[in-house]
């Protein structure tokens, strides 16, 4: 109802030929953002943060705007050149898929997939024995980059570091020591087995889908039998601290 009140007033004021008595008691933006919602509705945008704010200032008039409005009002949007979207679509791809190694190292590090699987001295591929929290157990196959090594060999990570924090895009982090790093780790159902820390970017013969995130996985084996080593398995991690 409201919004047909608000399309009947607008044209009503148009036609009255009387839209600066109405500027003057409100903001000039706001009246010509609702009469070019109503009189274009054809018009598309993409730009979502400034949609945002001005669905905001209709807010402000409207007190209370159903999802229909909201929608209907898109149109009124400031066009964003095409070369800025162009931009941000690239930026966005070129960002994707880089595995970051910040801090405490002499070489700060934004690896792509391809540059990862070219240190083909240090990749490592096994089956993982997995335990969680519930009892849950599983055997997957991963291949990776071993990251002490990346770290040691690559990144020249610095004697004074102490603490290893892999951190994913979702804000899930685990921290370790630099001996955890270092150490080889367990299979408690094949106990002849070890294990180093990787990054992993392929699981069980697949890659991961980037569409889904950063397509590197931490893995960790067990540290004795009975460790519930699941958790510790961070997907889609965006950036290696080093401190
Ligand atoms: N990025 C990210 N990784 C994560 C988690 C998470 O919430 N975010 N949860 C962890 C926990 S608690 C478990 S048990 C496993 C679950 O892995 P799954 O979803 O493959 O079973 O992922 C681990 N890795
Ligand atoms: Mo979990």
């Amino acid at each position: 109802m409201k919004r047909i009140l608000i399309i009947l007033m607008a044209l009503l004021l148009l036609l009255a030929g009387c839209s600066t008595s109405v500027n003057e008691n409100s903001d000039i933006d706001n009246n010509e953002k609702i009469e070019s919602a109503t009189l274009k509705p054809d018009e598309k945008t993409t730009e979502g943060e400034i949609e945002s704010e001005e669905d905001n200032n209709i807010e402000q008039i409207t007190e209370e705007p159903t999802t229909e409005e909201l929608i209907t009002e898109e149109p009124i949007t400031e066009e964003p050149s095409s070369v800025e979207q162009t931009n941000n679509i690239d930026d966005e791809k070129n960002t994707k898929n880089l595995l970051k190694i910040e801090g405490l190292v002499e070489n700060e590090l934004s690896l792509s997939l391809d540059e990862l699987k070219a240190m083909t001295d240090i990749i490592f591929e096994a089956d993982f024995y997995s335990l969680n929290s519930f009892g849950t157990t599983g055997y997957t196959y991963f291949k990776g980059i071993k990251l002490w090594n990346l770290l040691d060999e690559v990144a020249l990570i610095k004697p004074d570091a102490t603490k290893i924090s892999i951190i994913a895009e979702d804000g899930y982090k685990m921290e370790f020591t630099i001996e955890q790093v270092q150490n080889e780790y367990i299979d408690e159902t094949n106990p002849e087995n070890k294990y180093p820390m990787i990054i992993a970017w392929e699981e069980d013969g697949e890659e991961y889908n980037t569409d889904e995130g950063a397509p590197y996985k931490l893995v960790v084996g067990q540290k004795e039998a009975g460790d519930v080593n699941k958790p510790q398995w961070v997907s889609n991690i965006d950036v290696i601290l080093i401190e």
